[in-house]
């Protein structure tokens, strides 16, 4: 098995001094900081026997003590089960049986599980456990799991190995290339894998991260004009947003690079960055691949607007069609998952031979450029969240009134686009609030539709299948 020295006492032992995480008030911490204080919290959840193997779901938003816990749960070899703080109760209570999990770390003790749930704060006034912490990382064992919508409505777990966030960092950096002055600001969720890997990278390269709390465009303006950032990670709406923002002023020239992940990207926001000298650098990647595994740089940008790059050094790409016609997205490489947890069908329907099938579809130019030209089936994107009709469908359907249901995506200004509800209903005066308001029982704001329509019957194909289409 391959073993590296754990990378945060590594990191702490090459630059001790270098600054590892700046936050907005001023605060921040070096490298041997953060790894006191991930070791000191790593020995406080000894205390709650939390060790090697241990499943643990992190329920935050972004703040410093999210990623030390993070780092502490690999100093015991313990898993991080990272939780979309967007999300109810009941879709994260299904994440915790499906996913083993023992305890909760939380920012705040608002929220009621079947398994204990502690407060970075509380675990912070535990004594400490003296017990052996790792010194050395092995590449294939777990090291985070990360929850994505399934077609079948079911989320699955993404598990990340340790190698498959090396891999992203080491083949992110030989695509961006790594400077001396490099501060990544992170204002991306830090519970999806294009925030985490910031964190990641942060430690591998020796590198400052910048962090925003909550995105908000006016911070993250602020903080590329004077705070040094070189680089930043973000979803369409925030690209937009940033753009629409700066106006006639230029980002400094050190800045330089906008990382656009997530989702599809309108060419004209595109053509409207490149004319206000934004560095976009449009990739492709899913939770599955741990990040980015596809990028196009600025140079390949003026003439491949549209196109989401070509495969990172250390990934494979191959298009599922005859010659330069459009067929499914397959991806391979050390940064792509080793599978869903405990989810055997799903990963072999997923996986074979190391090529993961992404149900994207998309084609090759004749330079080999990638160019995705339509999402996952039915996969709608909400501002850089992922909704799966059929988990709206289901929970529709629980209702006694509503007897089926159909969810489609409306495109939407902001959001890129947004879930609308077609619903045959048994009883004439059920309302369009009492449906929503019965979802939002069990759905994170964003699924609910945002509309409601009421229709007598849903458009069904000779297979019995809805046919979408018809419906908007
Ligand atoms: C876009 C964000 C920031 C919007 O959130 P905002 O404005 O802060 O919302 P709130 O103030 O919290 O809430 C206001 C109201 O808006 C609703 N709402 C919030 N978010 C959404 C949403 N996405 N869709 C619909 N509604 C939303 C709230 O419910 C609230 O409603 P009311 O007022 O009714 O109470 C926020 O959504 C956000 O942070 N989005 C980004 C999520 C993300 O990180 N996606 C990427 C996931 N994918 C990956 O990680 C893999 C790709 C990847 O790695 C990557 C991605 C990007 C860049 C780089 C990479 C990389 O490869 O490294
Ligand atoms: P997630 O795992 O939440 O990051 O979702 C990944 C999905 O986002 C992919 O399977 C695609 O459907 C979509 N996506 C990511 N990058 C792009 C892109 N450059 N163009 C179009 N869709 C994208
Ligand atoms: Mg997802
Ligand atoms: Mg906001
Ligand atoms: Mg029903």
């Amino acid at each position: 098995s391959e073993t590296i020295p754990h990378w945060l006492t590594k990191q702490a032992n090459i630059a001790p001094d270098q600054t590892a995480i700046e936050l907005e008030n001023g605060t921040s911490f070096t490298f041997l900081d953060l790894k006191e204080k991930s070791q000191h919290f790593a020995q406080k959840l000894a205390q709650l026997d939390i060790k090697q193997g241990s499943h643990v779901a992190i329920l935050s938003n972004n703040n410093v003590d999210m990623v030390i816990a993070i780092h502490a749960l690999s100093y015991l070899g313990a898993v991080a089960v990272m939780f979309n703080t967007r999300l109810t109760e009941e879709e994260l209570e299904y994440q915790i049986s499906d996913a083993e999990v023992s305890h909760v770390l939380a920012e705040n003790n608002n929220t009621n599980f079947s398994v204990p749930v502690y407060t970075f704060f509380k675990v912070n006034s535990l004594q400490e456990k003296i017990v052996e912490l790792r010194k050395e990382i092995n590449l294939e064992d777990r090291f985070t799991i990360i929850y994505t919508s399934g077609t079948t409505g079911f989320p699955k777990g993404v598990v990340h190995t340790y190698g498959n966030h090396w891999w992203s960092a080491i083949g992110s950096m030989l695509n961006l290339g790594l400077n001396n002055n490099d501060k990544w600001l992170n204002a991306l969720p830090i519970f999806h894998v294009g925030g985490l890997s910031i964190f990641v990278k942060s430690v591998i390269y020796g590198m400052p991260v910048y962090l925003v709390d909550k995105y908000d465009k006016r911070s993250v303006h602020d903080a590329i004009m004077s705070k040094g950032v070189t680089i930043v990670s973000v979803v369409t709406l925030m690209l937009r947003e940033l753009v629409e923002y700066l106006g006639d002023n230029l980002f400094p020239d050190t800045f330089r690079c906008v990382l656009l992940g997530g989702g599809p990207a309108p060419k004209s926001l595109l053509e409207q960055a490149k004319f206000r000298n934004v560095p976009v650098f449009q990739s492709y990647g899913m939770t599955e691949t741990s990040s980015q595994i596809v990028t196009l740089s600025p140079n390949d940008a003026l003439d491949k607007i549209g196109s989401s790059g070509k495969p990172l050094f250390p990934a494979q790409l191959k298009i599922d069609a005859a010659d330069k016609s459009i067929g499914e997205i397959f991806v391979k490489g050390p940064m792509v998952t080793t599978g869903y947890f405990k989810n055997e069908a799903a990963t072999e329907k997923t996986l074979n031979d190391g090529w993961l099938a992404t149900g994207d579809l998309g084609y090759l130019d004749d330079d080999g450029f990638l160019y995705v030209v339509d999402r996952r089936k039915d996969l709608i994107i909400s501002g850089g969240e992922n909704i799966y009709p059929t988990e709206i469908e289901s929970v529709l359907s629980e209702m006694d009134a509503v007897q089926e249901a159909g969810v489609v995506g409306k495109n939407d200004d902001r959001w890129g686009q947004v879930p609308i509800a077609f619903v045959v209903t048994n009883d004439k005066t059920v309302s369009a609030e009492a449906i929503l308001e019965f979802a939002s029982q069990k759905l994170a704001k964003y699924k609910l539709p945002k509309e409601i329509r009421f229709i007598d019957k849903l458009p069904r194909n000779a297979s019995n299948k809805i046919v979408k289409s018809k419906l908007l």
